[in-house]
């Protein structure tokens, strides 16, 4: 009985995890000196996950009019998360390395 009880627990946690529309995540990773992916489309409330897994220090900086934003200084092996508050198009740039570029597209 116990089994029954929790086999029907398990199914209604994969039901609601299947019908929830939860915010997407986007992993970006900044070693070789490049943004990857170099573009990425998501929708407002998703997040991008910035990742250093490089060996030099890097950046996220927007230039955009209207996203214009600085995350500052991001040292090797440490991760921002940021949230997309508004639809549109803008590109992040790294303030120590002008190479990379990431488009984000937000839906
Ligand atoms: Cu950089």
């Amino acid at each position: 009985m116990a089994m029954r009880k929790l086999l029907f627990s398990m199914l209604s946690l994969a039901v609601f995890a299947v019908g929830s529309s939860a915010a997407e995540e986007v992993t970006v990773t900044m070693a070789g000196m490049q943004y990857k992916p170099a573009t990425v489309a998501l929708d407002v409330g998703d997040t991008v996950r910035f990742v250093n897994d490089g060996e030099a220090n890097h950046n996220v900086f927007v230039p955009t009019a209207g996203f214009a934003l600085d995350l500052g200084k991001q040292e090797p092996g440490s991760e921002i998360i940021h949230k997309l508050g508004k639809a549109g198009t803008f590109e992040v740039e790294c303030v120590f390395h002008p190479q990379m570029l990431l488009k984000v597209e937000v839906r």
